[in-house]
Parts: structure tokens; sequence; C-alpha cells
């Protein structure tokens, strides 16, 4: 196999309509330019100067045009004489975006109308030895939709109901979080593969059984031939402490066979154990010649759901090797409005940002793409578990036989290209769908929706088919009855927020998993600042609300601020005390949530990351910085959680452990005063069963007629010192008379670049934050209330010399009532 890489530098153009031009074109995009392979329009426009930053102010709406037009790329390249002597040349495309028709030398190669299906179109007999030249013509996906709309008539759609005729990212149309910038090009690697014997297809590992005592592996791979010479395939097995080989004659259409691997290292989620790697390297031979060579990589596990009838309905549990996981994490939507352009780093970062938030899985939502395989990669070795979506969200979706042909290429391809991942463990056919359906429809079946051929036929008998191994469920949210039911199936809830609930309902809810719920935040200051000038910097300013997609959203990020914090005086202010309510908002869920273990058995926030600089509802900001709620995460999803269920009069002390042994630990219950004083204490010893929640105690400190400046800490305490610790004050911060806390700190050096930041408090001090204003600083605390006389250590990383950092580093509470 010889393959010619073709990204890098092409040509790109404008194509003129024939009829009007759409308002605000730039008539210079009509020239040949420059662009850069994999990229997007867009992005290629912005590097000429043709268009501004559309994330900046609110220049989106000046780039409007873009996606009305026809966009032409072009190369040329060399072909040596030597490959055109093979038997075939493919032209491998991995993702063309959207409406593509593809030309060599002038000649007609193929098309595309699906942005998510890998292309591989025959191209030798379009070729001649020495200059060629590749064009790729992308229509309008606007007009392209809207015209297919118009054919086959409405459907019922949230947002732009034409957007679900389109197999493209559907939040490229615009989302309740993301810009309107409905992109085209080359998204994803495009190349030249020459061979003549013959090549490997999708050669997969798929784990029939694993237990401690042994595995077995069906290894399998297609194999496309030219000619009729015997062919075989020799398979290398590799893991953590074990090599095999074999070899296979090729039969048929490829190799298929199992093998038995005894006392195999298993692949655990984060928290419960190690993340063991094997590769199979698949290599094709024709007697000595080696004609292709593919390795997969993948991991020992199984995985089920667990559906049992119960007093409540129904559970809803994932079993990882025969465990009961209990699953926390948070929602994935696509890092950024133009994907070709995110770095590997930005995987990285925001994976392990998860991994270190105490998260043991990954929702990939159903409204952006199937993700890039570094995104997988990373979760395989992170242990983080994918829920992974197929691409469809908030809409009905036509079922007409041309989009049914495509959605199953789709979907087959997806499938093949992911199913060797050991992080993905669940298969969902959409986002929301059914459930917007059936409350549109108060009385209807899902089954009425059009589309529902599609996740109730199409998409679980590919499953079935390629991937047997993992379970498929029907939606986000789905189960018995109106699909986002509490009893059954997995739950989204959007009571609390969308519909103008505050978080003490998240108490109220019994679902049996939560795949969605969330609470906004304003973005860093100074990710903001980067999009915008000082006049704007205003919570109401026309560009802060057009940082903000959500209809109505700055008006409930306002409504549900005035229920805990004095309205802010600053556009600082309005961003510390937003993100302070979306971290408590966050925290009272989850906590409630783990506390019912498994009655619920996963909580899954939306969402993790955001595409651009935006209030959302995401813990970490486009521009990777955390907001207060991320800091939370990391010690709401601990391993061990020490918690305060507040009932009419009596607060409870509740421990949970998703620990697989039994805790042995002490409570320490503390009535305390803003001093730092201990007014009253108590103390209870716990003794936990593995992977358990238990009310452990309860006190009457504090509630009606107490005084506001007393409150309630708890203490999880065992040999090793506290392992948790929790607060619950007598008002919300509006009303509590904060004292100064008085503040003071220091650095120390621990390493190169590891620097030990020690905060001391006076008095009590509330979300103490920590900010330095430079991207690469991270701290692995941040946004915690500290006792009067209390101090504490934060480790932060950063490629600052301690001088500078001392200087540049900000340490602040929050301020009470009457400080403002
Ligand atoms: C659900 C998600 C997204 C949306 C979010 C916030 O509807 O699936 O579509 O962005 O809630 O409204």
């Amino acid at each position: 196999m010889k393959s010619i890489d073709l990204g890098g530098a092409w040509k790109f153009r404008g194509l003129r309509p024939s009829g009007s031009l759409p308002r605000g074109v730039n008539t210079k995009a009509f020239r040949w330019m420059d662009a850069t392979v994999p990229g997007t329009v867009h992005t290629d426009l912005i590097a000429r100067g043709i268009i501004g930053d559309p994330f900046y102010r609110m220049q989106e709406n000046q780039v409007q045009w873009v996606d009305a037009l026809r966009w032409e790329y072009r190369t040329d390249f060399q072909v040596p004489v030597g490959m055109l002597r093979e038997r075939a040349v493919d032209l491998v495309a991995r993702g063309l975006d959207t409406f593509a028709t593809v030309r060599c030398n002038g000649r007609r190669v193929g098309t595309s109308a699906d942005m998510f299906v890998e292309h591989r179109f025959p191209l030798r007999r379009f070729l001649r030895p020495g200059r060629n030249t590749l064009s790729i013509v992308f229509d309008s996906p606007v007009l392209r939709s809207k015209q297919m709309e118009k054919e086959h008539g409405p459907l019922e759609v949230v947002l732009e109901p034409h957007r679900a005729f389109a197999r493209k990212a559907q939040y490229s149309f615009g989302w309740d979080w993301g810009p309107k910038l409905t992109t085209s090009g080359i998204w994803r690697a495009i190349s030249l593969e020459a061979y003549s014997g013959g090549r490997l297809i999708d050669p997969v590992a798929q784990v029939l059984s694993a237990t401690p005592g042994e595995a077995v592996i069906r290894l399998a791979a297609g194999v496309r031939r030219h000619g009729v010479r015997p062919l075989s395939v020799r398979v290398f097995l590799g893991g953590p402490d074990r090599a095999a080989e074999y070899t296979r004659e090729v039969r048929g259409g490829g190799i298929r066979f199992t093998v038995r691997i005894p006392d195999p290292h298993l692949w655990w989620p984060n928290g419960h154990g190690a993340q063991p790697i094997y590769s199979a390297v698949f290599t094709l031979l024709d007697g000595g010649e080696v004609l292709d060579e593919q390795a997969v990589r993948f991991g020992i596990r199984t995985v089920r759901l667990l559906q049992e009838k119960d007093a409540g309905g129904k559970s809803f549990i994932l079993v990882v090797n025969d465990r009961r996981i209990f699953c926390k994490g948070a929602d994935w939507i696509p890092s950024d409005n133009f994907i070709p352009r995110i770095p590997h780093a930005t995987y990285d970062r925001l994976l392990r940002m998860a991994r270190d938030a105490n998260m043991n899985i990954i929702r990939v939502w159903g409204g952006g793409i199937y993700e890039e395989d570094v995104f997988y990669d990373l979760c395989d070795r992170l242990g983080l578990m994918v829920w992974q979506d197929f691409m469809f969200a908030c809409g009905e979706y036509p079922e007409t036989p041309s989009f049914l042909r495509l959605v199953l290429e789709e979907a087959e391809k997806a499938v093949t290209r992911l199913r060797n991942h050991p992080s993905i463990v669940l298969w969902c056919g959409n986002n929301e769908c059914e459930w917007l359906y059936c409350t549109e429809h108060p009385g209807s079946s899902p089954d009425d929706m059009t589309g529902a051929k599609i996740f109730r036929d199409v998409l679980p008998a590919v499953v079935r088919r390629l991937d047997p191994t993992r379970p498929y469920w029907r939606s986000s949210p789905f189960g018995e009855g109106f699909p986002n039911s509490e009893a059954t199936g997995n739950h989204h809830q959007w009571h609390v927020w969308s519909e103008w609930k505050d978080y003490p309902e998240y108490e109220k809810d019994s679902s049996r998993f939560v795949t969605e719920f969330g609470f906004q935040g304003p973005a860093a200051v100074s990710t903001f600042a980067a999009v915008t000038v000082p006049g704007d910097r205003h919570p109401q300013s026309p560009v802060i609300e057009h940082h903000n997609k959500q209809v109505a959203g700055t008006e409930r990020v306002i409504r549900f601020m005035a229920a805990h914090h004095s309205l802010p005086r600053s556009f600082e202010e309005f961003v510390v005390k937003g993100q302070h309510v979306q971290a408590e908002a966050l925290k009272t869920a989850a906590e409630h949530w783990r506390r019912r273990k498994y009655g619920t058995a996963g909580v899954l926030f939306w969402q993790l990351n955001d595409c651009w600089p935006v209030t959302s509802w995401s813990v970490i900001d486009s521009a990777l910085r955390p907001k207060a709620a991320y800091y939370y995460a990391r010690r709401f999803y601990a391993p061990v959680l020490v918690s305060i269920r507040k009932r009419e009069g009596a607060q409870e002390i509740w421990v949970t452990s998703d620990l697989p042994v039994p805790l042995t630990a002490e409570v320490e219950v503390a009535l305390m005063a803003f001093s730092g004083k201990t007014i009253r204490r108590k103390r209870r010893p716990v003794r936990l069963k593995p992977d358990a929640s238990l009310n452990v105690t309860e006190v009457r400190w504090i509630g009606e007629g107490a005084r506001a400046d007393r409150y309630l800490r708890v203490r999880l305490l065992t040999r090793d010192g506290v392992i948790g610790e929790n607060r619950l004050y007598a008002a919300e911060p509006k009303h509590l008379p904060l004292p100064d806390p008085g503040l003071r700190w220091s650095v120390a050096q621990m390493s190169r670049r590891l620097f030990a930041v020690t905060v001391r408090a006076r008095r009590l001090a509330r979300a103490v934050r920590l900010e330095v204003d430079r991207e690469d600083v991270m701290f692995d605390d941040n946004a915690f209330d500290l006792d009067g006389g209390a101090a504490k250590t934060v480790v932060c990383s950063t490629g600052l010399t301690i001088r500078a950092l001392r200087r540049r580093l900000r340490v602040e509470a929050l301020r009470g009532a009457e400080s403002v």
C-alpha cells in the first residue's frame, strides 16, 4: 500500500451565483485564494482577511453570507508513474462537509452528501502520470437543506428546521450555546492510496466474554483482493504481559477467528482500576510479500445495561466487568465551531481535566460530530467511558429512502471506525428527538414521530450486526411511557433552569440515570475581554447578550443570581456571582443523586466544554479556563463524598462511597462561628459497605430562627486525615453577614513548574478564588470555603517564575451583603 497525503496548501474561491448576491458578501472572495486542507471555508476566509473573526463582538452577523455561496477547492498534485502500475488507486476523503462534488482533471469522480462518512473514490482511471488536478465544489449547505425541506414538506425541528435534511453537525446551524456558522470544506484528511494485491478492511478485536480468568476475543478483518493469488493474514496480538501470533488463510471475504487470553488485564473505568491497552496488528500477506498492515488498539472488558423492575420503576445501571458502576460525568460538545483547527492539546487538556474531576463517563452529544480518533484514544487511556449518541438532535428526521440510505451508510461507518475503543460503552440513537415530539403531541407514541424508523429500526440493526457487544439505547432521554420518565430509562432534568425552576428543585427528582441537567455560568472575564471592547463589558450590553445564545438566557442568569446573591455592580462581580450560583446548583444536584445510589445510577451534567466565548452551561470555557463549577465537580464527584441533606428543621449527614472496598471512618459535625470558633461538635464512627450510600446521623443546629452567622461544617476523617468536607449555611450569600476574611497568602516553589500557594483566612472566607491571568496557569483546587483561622495549600502549575507568579496572583473571596 502506497499513500500520498493530499493535505496542505490548496486554492479556493467562492463561485459567483447566477442570481443576486447574498447580503454583505465580500466580492474579493470570488478570486482564487490560498487555503489550508483540512480546514473550513470560514477559517480560510479569516486567514485571508476576507472576513473578521466571527467570535469577536457581534461579527457573527456579518459573515452570514458565507454559507449562502458555493465554494470550490482545488489542488495540483504529482502522480509518480509507479503508482499508476498499481491495480487500484483510491482517493480517500475522511470527511467532506457536506454537499460536495469531486472532480479529477475535469471529470466527475463522485459526490457526497454527509459530512460524517469517509469516502473511497476509485481514481485510477482519471489519473495521468505527472501533474493532476483535483477540484471539490461544495454547494451551500443552507440552500440545499432548504431546497430539500421544500420538496419534502416541513418537519417539526427545533431551531432552524431545514437542518434536519443535511447530514451535517447540527450545531453548525446555531444552537442555544453556539453561533450560526454553517461551515463547508474538506474537514478531515484526504489522501491517495494505491495497492495491487489487496487490502485489509475494518479489522476488529471484539471481546466476546471476559472474566479475571479468561477472555475470549474474536479477531476479524475483511480483505478486498485484486487477483486470485492465495492470501493470508497474520495477526500479532500484544498486551501488557503477552504476545502471540496467528496466521490464517483468507477465505471468502476475509478472516475471522477467536482466541482465548488467560488471566487478561481488564480495562476499568476511572476510579475502578487500570486501563491496560492491547493491540492487534493485522498484516495481509501474499506469500512473503506484505500487501497491507493495520493495527487496532483495544481493551478487554464487558459492558451491559442492567434494567430490573424495582419499587421506583426500573433500574438503569451500567455494569462493567460484572461490577455496577455509578456514572459521574458530563456532556461533550465540539470544542470549536471550526473543528479542523482544534489542536490535539485541547482534547488532551479537556479530557484530563474531566478525569481529574473524578469523572468516569463523557457523553458525546448528538448535535455535534462523531469525534476525532484522538478523543477516543484519550478516553481509552484515561478510563473515561463514552456514551455515544448518533448525530441527530432535537427534531424529526426524514424517512425517505434516500435519507435512510445515507443514515445507514453513516451509522455503519461510524460504528466500524469506533467499535475497537473500550471507552465506548453505549450507542444512543439521538438527542431529545422523541422527548420533544411527545411533549408537543401529548398522548402520542414515540413511534408516531417522523424519523422513528431510524432510531427504532435502522440504528439498532446496525449495532446488532456490527457491534453486538454494546447496548443500544433509543434516545437520550428515553424510557417506558413518556420518553423522559423519572421511573425508567434515562432522564434530562430541565425543569430547573430552562423552565425557570431554581436549583433546590433538583432534590425532588428521582430519576434513574441523568444524562443532562445544567445551570449557566458566565465565561471568565479574560475570556470575554479577548472578544469585546471595554464598553461592552456589562451583563446586559448587546454584545454580552449576543454571547448568550439561549432565548432569555441572560434573564435567567439574573433571575437565579437574584435568588442567591445581591445584584452585581460590576462585570467582574457578575461573572464571579454567576459562576458561584452555577457551581452551587450542580453541587446540589450531584450530591442529591449520589445519595440515591443506585436508585439513581448516573449523573452527567450539561456540559463540559464550549465552542466559543459564551455564557453557557459549560464548566470549562472556550479558552479552557475552568469556572468555579469545575472545581466544585472535583469535590462533588470525589470517590468518597460527605454531604448534608436539608430536611424540615433537620440536617442529615450522608456518606457516599464509590470504593470497591468497605470504608471505616469518622464523621465530625460542627456548628461553627465565622471567627473559626467551634460552638458545638459531634463525632460518629462510620462503617460503610463498598459502593454504598448511608445517612450517618442528623443534627438540628441551623434553620428557622437560628443565627445567620453560624454554619454547619462536616468532615470525614480516616487514618489518612480529612478525606472530605462540606458546609451548609444558614442563609443565602446575599443575606449572610460575611466578614472581611483577612486573606493572606504565600508562594513556595516545589519544582520547575510547580508552586505551593498557601492561603490563610482570619475569618470565614467563602468561594476563595485564586486567579492569575495567564493561560498556562492551573490550580489543583479553587473556589473553596475556608473556616476562620484555617489555611489551605493549593498546587499551581505554570511556566511563570516565582516572582512573576507572586506579582500576578490575586486571591479573593465572596463579599457579603453589607460589604457591597
Ligand atoms: C438540551 C441539550 C442541548 C441544549 C441543552 C441546553 O436540550 O440536549 O440541545 O443545548 O439542553 O438547553
